[in-house]
């Protein structure tokens, strides 16, 4: 039952979330069979046989009881006087004798009152029904605070030894206190007097045929959760009135597979008042005709107030009157009946009840799976149920979803890509200037220039005094005087050490500017796909690659043209450095080829005289006649402080022009960077396969940033795979269900 019970939630769960597919007929049907199946869940855990004594108001329900128990626990009276229903459990011995009140909890107390006033302002005046409700209300408004004072009690509990002690407050709080019967939502009465009947639970109901809407209410409730009926009936009045069939009708439909006629025991009451036995026997024969599907073994006359009086535990009406009802037994000739009732009672319950129990949980197993097989009929053929096969064409229906989206979504990234990447990283100031046009690459250009005039400045450096200091210190002779040319061999030479340096640092920075610029696009890629990680680190590599690719592309590069130069300018004086120029011959007439600064200009005779001539057209043999005619044939040489300084900073600021003019572009900078940066753009722009890859994975895992996108919604994807493993789940549960049915 417990498998049942979790089995309909689930299926009934599934059902709400396949509305489309499940008509609403079976929904209804799957949530009647629920309550039900639950009910019995508990039954069976509780172990508890349940006997509800019903009948119209005044039948001798009470009494009755009274008269099983051989006491009189209950009130009973002549005026209508059970306003609550009292169950009555067995105790385990003298000193567990007790009876607990459990009151409504205000609020729930609250909230049905409130459905009451609603009630009748929606009910039509007139409607019987309404008048019932009205009454009730006004009832509850009259007692209203006193109601309230037992709400706020919650729980009593009162322990007894003898019933004597408790009869008095049991009948202020079932017959005479109004407030509190109605404020109370059970009473249970715990006596050794069913001691012989361990399991079996009494419940002591109030008429169903009151006026009240909380006794019908009351009755109902017990007639959905009784295993057996005992029924009073007044053996006088054998019709069924409506509120009699009504209820009978309501048994049969809350517990289906046991059939009322199957449960109930008919107790024909007052048979004291029959004047004769052959009335009686007429009396009971018109009963059995009414309950024909009752066995007659279960339709019983009894009088309980003659067991009370012969027992001397009757209350005191029973005790002045009960003389009189004994005579009238013993003249019709009959018994109380009260031991026939018990026996035939107890009998069903020794033999019939496992019968019984079995009945209705197979009946609502069967019902259960009926309902369930019916469900999983209509959903299979939308959820097929092979995993595997399942699994493929869900992976290929989530693919397809994701890669129609991929698709614009990728057209459109490639398209602001291109326009990010033509307006920010290669600005072209008209659309079909060369490269070097480009905005960011001129930026590189005009570093480079701020680098060269630093150099230039720092190389520069030495202040006249210091440059004066260097110059005696540098050109000391062991003899104490200042030889100017060995001064001026050695300033270069700590000159051209510290240039070298300085050029180092030139391409480092270069380096660090176009790792900038392709971190840039490394952001721009990272925010426009998602914030992927994944995505951004593979496209700059790892950014320590990055940096030691790009910082040694610059500097080979650099160094490749920029030392020959820095030693042809600085290292050597002028006219004594022959040997650097035939050594670097092929690189100077390249420094001529690229120069694009002011004037083309002969580099060469620079380097060797120190002044420059328009360019001579090499090779010729002659230029070296033409020099020597316009500058005369000796080369002069620096020969004391102001000169050799004049020489020095003429070299270093034709080196700067030169590396402004010649250099970058004879390196090849410009090319080298917008290599690099095209690079990293066509490894974006080529690799949608792994970058769609890398999206999809992201996806799968949920990335925050993916979950927003509106147009990617794999989410009936999840839901249909949700439902999948719903239905086999409901399969296989009903399968075990089935297989643990057919051994039992
Ligand atoms: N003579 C006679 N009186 C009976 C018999 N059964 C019950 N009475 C009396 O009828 C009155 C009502 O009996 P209850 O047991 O209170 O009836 P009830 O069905 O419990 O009444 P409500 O709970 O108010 O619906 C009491 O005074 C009983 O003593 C019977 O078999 N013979
Ligand atoms: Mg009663």
């Amino acid at each position: 039952m417990e498998k049942a019970s979790a089995l309909l939630d689930r299926t009934i769960a599934l059902c709400h979330k396949t509305p489309k597919e499940v008509p609403d007929e079976i929904k209804r049907e799957l949530e009647k069979l629920r309550p039900l199946v639950k009910r019995q869940e508990e039954k069976l855990k509780a172990n508890q046989f349940e006997v509800a004594v019903l009948g119209l108001e005044k039948a001798g329900k009470s009494t009755l009881l009274n008269a099983w128990l051989g006491v009189e626990i209950l009130p009973a009276m002549d005026e209508r006087c059970t306003y609550t229903s009292c169950e009555i459990w067995s105790a385990p011995g003298e000193n567990d004798q007790c009876y607990i009140i459990e009151y409504y909890p205000p609020e729930e107390f609250e909230k049905e009152l409130a459905e009451k006033r609603k009630l009748i302002k929606e009910l039509p005046k007139g409607f019987s029904e309404r008048g019932d409700i009205e009454k009730d209300v006004q009832e509850i408004e009259a007692y209203y605070d006193e109601i309230q004072s037992f709400l706020r009690q919650g729980r009593y509990e009162r322990k007894f030894s003898d019933v004597d002690e408790v009869r008095e407050d049991l009948k202020q709080a079932i017959a005479i206190n109004k407030a509190q019967a109605r404020a109370i939502r059970r009473i249970i009465l715990k006596t050794i007097k069913l001691r012989a009947d361990r399991d079996i639970i009494f419940h002591d109901v109030p008429g169903f045929n009151s006026p009240l809407k909380l006794h019908k209410a009351l009755a109902e409730d017990k007639l959905r959760r009784c295993d057996a009926i005992l029924y009073a009936k007044e053996h006088d009045k054998p019709d069924l009135v409506d509120s009699e069939v009504n209820m009978l009708r309501i048994a049969d439909e809350e517990d289906p597979h046991i059939r009322v006629a199957g449960k109930i025991f008919i107790a024909l009451t007052r048979i004291d008042n029959s004047k004769s036995c052959q009335l009686l026997d007429e009396r009971i024969e018109k009963a059995r005709d009414k309950w024909k599907d009752v066995p007659e073994s279960r339709i019983i006359p009894v009088s309980p107030p003659a067991r009370l009086y012969n027992l001397g535990t009757g209350g005191s009406d029973i005790m002045r009157d009960g003389k009189k009802i004994i005579q009238d037994l013993e003249n019709i000739g009959v018994s109380d009946g009260i031991d026939e009732l018990k026996n035939i009672v107890s009998d069903y319950i020794d033999t019939d009840r496992a019968q019984v129990l079995e009945r209705r949980c197979k009946g609502l197993l069967n019902d259960a799976d009926k309902h369930v097989s019916k469900v999983i009929e209509i959903l299979l053929p939308h959820y097929p149920d092979n995993p595997e096969e399942l699994e493929q064409t869900q992976d290929d229906e989530e693919f397809n979803v994701f890669i129609n989206w991929w698709k614009d979504k990728w057209n459109a990234i490639q398209e602001d890509f291109a326009s990010y990447y033509t307006s920010e990283i290669m600005p072209k100031d008209h659309a079909d200037a060369p490269a070097q046009e480009h905005e960011r690459l001129r930026q590189f250009q005009i570093a480079f220039n701020e680098l060269a005039d630093r150099f230039t400045e720092d190389t520069l450096g030495y202040p006249d005094e210091k440059f004066e200091i260097r110059y005696k210190t540098l050109g000391l002779t062991e003899e104490g005087i200042i030889h100017p040319q060995n001064a001026h061999i050695r300033l270069r030479e700590e000159l051209h050490q510290k240039a070298l340096d300085e050029l180092n640092k030139i391409s480092s920075d270069l380096a660090k500017a176009l790792e900038e610029v392709i971190h840039e696009i490394g952001n721009w890629v990272f925010d426009h796909l998602w914030k992927i990680e994944k995505i951004r680190d593979d496209l700059l590599e790892s950014s320590m690659r990055l940096h030691e690719r790009v910082e040694h592309g610059m500097s080979t590069l650099f160094l490749r043209f920029a030392r020959p130069a820095v030693t042809l300018f600085l290292l050597s004086p002028r006219g004594l450095r022959e040997h650097y120029i035939s050594a670097y011959h092929s690189d100077i007439v390249l420094f001529g080829e690229y120069y694009q600064g002011e004037n083309a200009q002969h580099l060469k005779t620079f380097l060797e005289r120190g002044t420059w001539i328009a360019e001579v057209t090499e090779p010729t043999e002659h230029y070296l006649d033409v020099i020597d005619r316009e500058l005369g044939k000796q080369t002069v040489i620096s020969a004391n402080l102001d000169e050799i300084k004049t020489e020095i900073r003429e070299d270093l600021n034709s080196l700067n022009d030169y590396l402004k003019n010649s250099i970058f572009h004879a390196a090849g900078f410009i090319s080298y960077c917008r290599q690099e940066l095209d690079q990293v753009k066509s490894r974006f722009l080529n690799n949608e396969n792994r970058l769609m890859q890398q999206v999809r994975a992201a996806y799968r895992r949920k990335h925050p940033p993916l979950m927003e996108e509106k147009t990617l919604n794999i989410e009936n994807y999840e839901f249909r795979r949700g439902i999948i493993i719903e239905l086999a789940e409901v399969q296989k549960k009903l399968a075990e269900i089935r297989s643990s049915a057919a051994k039992a």
